[in-house]
This record gives C-alpha cells, sequence and structure tokens, in this order.
C-alpha cells in the first residue's frame, strides 16, 4: 500500500481492499450457514493497517480479519482457501476463515474463539520485537465488547509502560452480540480509559476511510519514532447481525437507516467523485472487476480438492 493516503493509487487500493472484504463477506454470508460478517466496518480494517508496511505485524480482530489478510499481500486463492478448507490455504484447512492467518506476512491468526488473548498476544508480539532489537510496529484491533475484557487494560497498561510500538484499534460498531455497547461500558468512548493509563488516544470517525488512515499513520509514525503505544476507537456500527442467522431485532429502524446512509464504501465513493475528480464509469469498473476476480477465485478453489485432515 502506498504510504501516502492521498495519492491517488492508495486510493484505490484502499478502495479494493474495502470492496474485497464486502464481497468475500457477502459470497460466505450467501454460501455458509454461518458468518460473521463485518458488513459497514470495512473502512476501520482496510483504513487501520493500510499504512503497514514489511516487517510490521498485523494483530485483526476476528470480524473483518479477510480485509486485512488482502492488505498485508494474501493472495485471493490463498484467503479462499482458507474459507473452503483447500490446499491453497496457508494452514492447509485446518484453520477456517475467520482464524485465518500468515505467520510469514506476519499476521496473527485468531488462534482460539476465545476473546481477548489475541489482544494480549498481540502486546507481547510487540515486546518480542523490541527484545529481538526489530522495528516493526504492531497494529491490533479489538471489538467494543471485547474492551471489557481485562486483557485489553493489562495489555494496554504493559505497553505505556515497556513503551511498546502499537497502535490499538476499536472497532466500536456498538454491539456485542445483542447488548449496546452504551449499556454494558462506564465510558462514552475507550478512548477515555486509554487516557487514564496516559496514552494518546481519541474516538474517530470509522465509516471514514480517510480519517481511520490519518488517526493510524499518527499512530503508527508515533510507534515507529519510539513514542510508544496510541488507541484509537473507530466508531463504525454493524450494519445486520452479529452472524448470519440473527436478523437484529434489537437495532432499531432509525439507527439502522441512519448508518446505512454512512455506508463506508459509498462514502469513499462519494469521496472519490466530489473530491478526486474519479468517474462513475472508473468506479464501475474496479467493482465489477473485483466482483468478477472474487467470484472466479471462489468457483476455481471450490473445484480444487479438499484437505483430507486425516493425512495431515
Ligand atoms: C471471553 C469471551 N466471552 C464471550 C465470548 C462470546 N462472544 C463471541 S463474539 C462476541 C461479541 C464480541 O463483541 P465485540 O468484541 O464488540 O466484537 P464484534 O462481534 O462486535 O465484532 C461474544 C460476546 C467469547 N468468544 N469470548
Ligand atoms: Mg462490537
Amino acid at each position: 500500500m502506498p504510504k501516502d493516503e492521498t495519492s491517488i493509487d492508495a486510493l484505490w487500493h484502499m478502495y479494493e481492499g474495502m470492496l474485497v472484504s464486502r464481497m468475500l463477506d457477502e459470497k460466505c454470508f450467501q454460501d455458509f450457514a454461518e458468518w460473521y460478517p463485518a458488513f459497514g466496518e470495512e473502512a476501520v480494517t482496510i483504513g487501520a493497517f493500510g499504512s503497514l508496511v514489511d516487517g510490521d505485524f498485523a494483530v485483526p480482530h476476528y470480524r473483518g480479519s479477510m480485509g486485512v489478510f488482502w492488505l498485508r499481500g494474501m493472495s485471493l486463492e490463498e484467503i479462499i482457501g482458507g474459507l473452503l478448507f483447500r490446499t491453497s490455504s496457508v494452514s492447509l484447512g485446518r484453520l477456517s476463515g475467520l482464524h485465518g492467518g500468515d505467520f510469514e506476512k506476519q499476521i496473527l491468526p485468531s488462534v482460539t474463539n476465545v476473546l481477548g488473548p489475541n489482544v494480549s498476544s498481540g502486546t507481547g508480539l510487540a515486546m518480542a520485537e523490541r527484545i529481538r532489537g526489530g522495528s516493526g510496529v504492531t497494529v491490533i484491533a479489538f471489538g467494543d465488547g471485547t474492551a471489557a475484557l481485562g486483557t485489553l487494560h493489562e495489555s494496554v497498561n504493559m505497553a505505556k509502560i515497556y513503551k511498546l510500538p502499537i497502535l490499538f484499534v476499536c472497532q466500536n460498531n456498538q454491539y456485542s452480540i445483542s447488548s449496546r455497547s452504551s449499556k454494558f461500558h462506564s465510558w462514552d468512548s475507550v478512548a477515555s480509559w486509554a487516557a487514564g493509563y496516559n496514552l494518546p488516544s481519541s474516538q474517530i470517525d470509522g465509516n471514514d476511510i480517510m480519517a481511520v488512515r490519518a488517526a493510524a499513520n499518527e499512530g503508527i509514525d508515533r510507534a515507529r519514532a519510539g513514542g510508544g503505544p496510541t488507541l484509537v476507537d473507530a466508531l463504525t456500527f454493524r450494519m445486520g447481525g452479529h452472524l448470519s442467522t440473527d436478523k437484529a431485532q434489537y437495532q432499531s429502524d432509525e439507527e439502522r437507516v441512519k448508518w446505512e446512509s454512512k455506508d463506508p464504501i459509498k462514502r469513499f465513493e462519494e469521496y472519490l467523485q466530489n473530491s478526486r475528480q474519479i468517474s462513475v464509469t472508473e468506479i464501475s469498473q474496479v467493482r465489477e472487476r473485483v466482483q468478477r476476480n472474487v467470484l472466479e477465485t471462489w468457483n476455481k478453489v471450490l473445484a480444487s480438492e479438499a484437505v483430507s485432515l486425516a493425512n495431515q
């Protein structure tokens, strides 16, 4: 990903990343009995991890992790191979898409369904990099529900004490399954908790990829310069249920309509047209190319032989 997020190449890359994430989610949502989509949260995942370079570490939240895999250079074939338990997946089919990752590309997989360990493991990873004398920065994403766990507090405190090069990103979709964040948290933003640990922290518009990218760049630059950790609370919305079988009847029509109008992909398309004079035709061409690529790769991987775990 080009470093300067305002360059035209970076804009197309961000757009493609959000489309890949959305279209893979749509396919999984349609084909799988159970799937946990990141509809509406693509600006957070693609924006927060978009400035990492080779040698850095990505610790994605489970929701939307496939967009991060793509950003870090995993091919669609590898990502879909992971989803469909094919040999093209890095784990040879042992881990499903939600638990995917790639150690060579320095992506920490979710090795467990339990929420929390990825935050502390990511913090430990940054500590290991420090001890090793490396210069990699780690970006760790977690949900607003996960923020309720003690592991976040321990990790943020330790990161501050040791000045670890970490950007913590709360993928704040305002829900933990059917519970509203505002009902079970004492804060308005997790940024206020982080401020208590003396971390530079802020809440940002998580549906504006340019805002997410700018905030992420600031934190990553600080970490790279030896300034220690930063926390960003990226406020977004889970457009739909917790998983494909959840109709999200606990969300009000009002909030659904409000947030659908803030769909990060639509917003970015408007930005491309209005502020960067990119034509609707160019945008549609990219959309069609990505859609074709996702579907063709999906069918190709589906036709390939599934892994027999008995032989592994
Ligand atoms: C320690 C732990 N508690 C509860 C669960 C059950 N659980 C799975 S997903 C989920 C929602 C988590 O909310 P959040 O962190 O906001 O992530 P989101 O699903 O909204 O992306 C919960 C409670 C779990 N997996 N691990
Ligand atoms: Mg949540």
